[in-house]
């Protein structure tokens, strides 16, 4: 595929009211770093460019809440959050704020390009007004009930459960967060983007211009806010803490934070093109550069439609290609809060797991939110440690070097003729970084990721199949092209992992002191054209570790992850959950509300295991055959790890009966049996008396 030359790659501006989490990190920063340094090792010109959002609502009321100024909040959590991008190897190029001057600067000519050009109105509307805090409010300053879905703690510009943007006049019995009493209304003005007048180009440009290379959760949401109809939003609010209103009559009004927080990407390149004595402008402005926008779901709307919008009256900005964004992370099958501190705070971890950002990069990955909300587990996170990241890669690696130091005192060793295997390793190896890039560049980490796994696999496979450690007793010669073969895959490992992996990727060419030898592999092997492209390098029939390269020290990559420091993690939940029930903070359930109606769909009943065997070639899967009281059916169950066919007959079980049948390696299974955990994390039949199943285990 052919690329374009320059990518300005954004990533959302975190608010700046606290620390961040694994869910910023999951949702938006890592996939967006992969992306970024992906597109550098292809040698394209990046912009990748963040900052902190620090106008807005959340920032007032918790500057409110600790009896601080707004400024002390933003220096706070500015500071923190920069740390923790760093700490974890997020690699913007700049990483800006928006108290910055450039920023206001940029922000105030912009809204007044567009006033100046007749692009917004003016209207004089009611709005709420608290009279009691003697204040208008706006957005996080009012909550009440969402006029589409009913939720009632939705903010006055956006409901956070069905993700909807509305004015804060639409809510349904809209209460005032300050101070808890009913709004009045008040006269006041405000300029109004005409959203309206932009539904055709909107139609055009998203809904038949993307509706292929567009995620499916992005389109979807943008087409179902395009299809309610646009309208009119205000630009402006009735707020002290923003970016003065710049015209005549905003004296005491600001831009609204979602005006200018986009335009912080702009600023924010700017600021990193007068850093380094570049031009913004093609970043922002040539047709050449591909734009993309890393966001959360709850972002889209501000991404898809009201930036776009904005830009688009602006003129001459280019608009962005895609908005791969994510849906979100869960934390132990509850949503992640900053408020009920139910999060992994990024600071701590590293407190925790010093060291260890790749782990967590990995883990966040392999489970990334990329089509639906994912759940974060701490096992999870330990297993995948320490069966892919210790057993595989690591695993690899340690092999190949202290073999090599072993027999050769660290010298890749000279290879002789190659065996039918030994091709076809190398050629499927150099079939990696092709379907790495298509992974990446559609935008999907979790695939891609995987496939990065797999070259280790290779690796692994190769060296139990061809057992150096035996033949060095018997065929010297035949080792020598073994192990050159092996320092080659760990070569590749090196490269590829970097976007994914970068303190490993370091640590790794470090070990191989492959630095040097890329030079000289360079030097001798690859045209001028290609030096450029570290990815490509790989591919190309070139040697990455020549022989009599002298390769460094061997390093530990990875360290197992033991049960106890897990269940520390776990009884940290444990604790937070408990002062949250003292506080009487309600953890919110991760699924959406079922209505009465949704529930008496539900037909379960008692039934009895007459039957069950295993499935064959299949590891997890029983096939049962279960007395319902009104027949016997066949339900295929994911148990098989957990129980031997012949322990179950007999048992009483819950049984859904009226799921969609559906066939499992060509059997029909015609219910589910319900299932939860015990506390040592064993499947176990749904029995909450049984030992140890806690309160607010998930049944499934
Ligand atoms: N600060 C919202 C958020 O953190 C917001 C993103 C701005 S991106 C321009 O969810
Ligand atoms: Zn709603």
């Amino acid at each position: 595929m052919e690329l374009p030359k320059r990518y300005t790659i954004t990533a959302a501006l975190p608010y700046t009211n606290g620390p961040i989490h694994i869910g910023h990190l999951a949702g938006v920063y890592v996939p967006a770093d992969i992306y970024a340094r992906f597109m550098r090792m292809q040698g394209r010109e990046v912009a990748f460019v963040c900052g902190s959002d620090e106008h807005g609502v959340p920032i007032t009321i918790k500057a409110k809440k600790e009896g601080v100024s707004p400024q002390d909040v933003v220096d706070k959590y500015h500071k923190i959050i920069k740390k923790s991008f760093q700490d974890f190897g997020i690699s913007f190029d700049n990483y800006s704020r928006t108290s910055a001057e450039v920023h206001h600067k940029t922000a105030s000519e912009f809204f007044k390009k567009l006033y100046d050009a007749g692009k917004f109105t003016e209207e004089t509307t009611q709005q709420l007004f608290d009279p009691e805090a003697e204040q208008f409010l706006a957005d996080r300053f009012v909550v009440g009930t969402c006029p589409k879905c009913g939720y009632e703690e939705s903010y006055g510009d956006q409901c956070e459960k069905c993700g909807t943007s509305h004015n804060a006049t639409d809510l349904i019995n809209p209460k005032s967060a300050i101070t808890g009493s009913k709004p009045v209304l008040k006269e006041t003005r405000h300029w109004f983007l005409p959203l309206d007048q932009y539904e055709g180009w909107l139609r055009e440009w998203i809904l038949e211009g993307h509706k292929k290379d567009w995620k499916s959760n992005v389109y979807g949401q943008v087409k179902s806010w395009i299809d309610d109809g646009l309208r009119p939003r205000a630009v402006t609010r009735d707020l002290d803490w923003g970016i003065p209103v710049p015209v005549e009559g905003g004296e005491g009004k600001v831009l609204y934070v979602w005006f200018d927080a986009p335009i912080g990407y702009i600023s924010s390149t700017k600021e990193w093109a007068e850093k380094t004595g570049r031009d913004w402008e093609p970043y922002w402005k040539s047709e050449d550069t591909k734009l993309v926008h890393f966001i959360g779901k709850d972002n889209i709307v501000f991404h898809c439609v009201i930036f776009p919008a904005m830009l688009k009256a602006e003129g001459s900005y280019i608009l962005p290609e895609n908005v791969p964004a994510n849906e979100f992370l869960n934390l132990e099958g509850n949503k992640l809060s900053t408020s009920k501190n139910w999060a992994v705070w990024l600071h701590e971890y590293l407190e925790e797991f010093p060291g260890q950002q790749d782990v967590l990069r990995y883990a966040l990955t392999a489970n990334a939110p990329e089509t639906k909300d994912n759940d974060f587990t701490w096992k999870d996170f330990q297993a995948r440690n320490n069966n892919e990241l210790v057993a595989i890669f690591g695993n690899f690696i340690n092999r190949v070097v202290v073999l090599t130091n072993k027999y050769y005192d660290g010298v890749v060793p000279k290879p002789g003729e190659f065996s039918e295997v030994d091709e076809q390793t190398l050629a499927e190896l150099r079939a990696y970084p092709a379907v790495i890039a298509s992974s990446i560049e559609r935008y999907r980490f979790r695939e891609a990721q995987g496939e990065l796994m797999n070259v280790a696999r290779l690796g692994n496979k190769y060296l139990a199949d061809e057992e150096p450690w035996k033949l060095i007793k018997t065929d010297e010669e035949r080792v020598k092209t073994i192990m050159y073969v092996a320092l080659q895959i760990a070569t590749a490992l090196a490269n590829l992992s970097e976007p994914f992996l970068p303190y490993t990727a370091e640590k790794l060419k470090r070990m191989l002191d492959y630095g040097k030898a890329s030079s000289e592999a360079n030097e001798a092997a690859i045209v001028e054209d290609d030096r450029e492209n570290q990815w490509e390098q790989i591919n190309k029939e070139s040697v990455l570790l020549p022989a009599g390269h002298q390769i460094g020290k061997g390093e530990l990559l990875f360290s197992k992850i033991e049960d106890e420091q897990i269940q520390k993690q776990l009884e940290k939940l444990e604790a937070t959950k408990a002062a949250n029930i003292a506080d009487n903070k309600k953890a919110e359930p991760q699924k959406e509300t079922a209505t009465f109606e949704d529930f008496s769909k539900i037909d379960l009943r008692v039934g009895t295991i007459v039957e069950a065997e295993k499935m064959l070639k299949a590891n997890k899967l029983l096939v049962l055959k279960v007395d319902t009281g009104l027949d016997v059916r066949t339900i295929v169950s994911g148990i098989a790890e957990s129980f031997k066919p012949e322990d179950i007959i007999g048992k009483k079980v819950t049984v859904l009966i009226n799921l969609a049948p559906r066939k499992l390696r060509g059997v029909e299974s015609e219910g589910m049996i319900l299932m939860t955990e015990n506390a040592s994390g064993k499947l176990v039949f749904l029995n909450p008396d049984e030992d140890g199943v806690k309160e607010g285990t998930v049944i499934s």
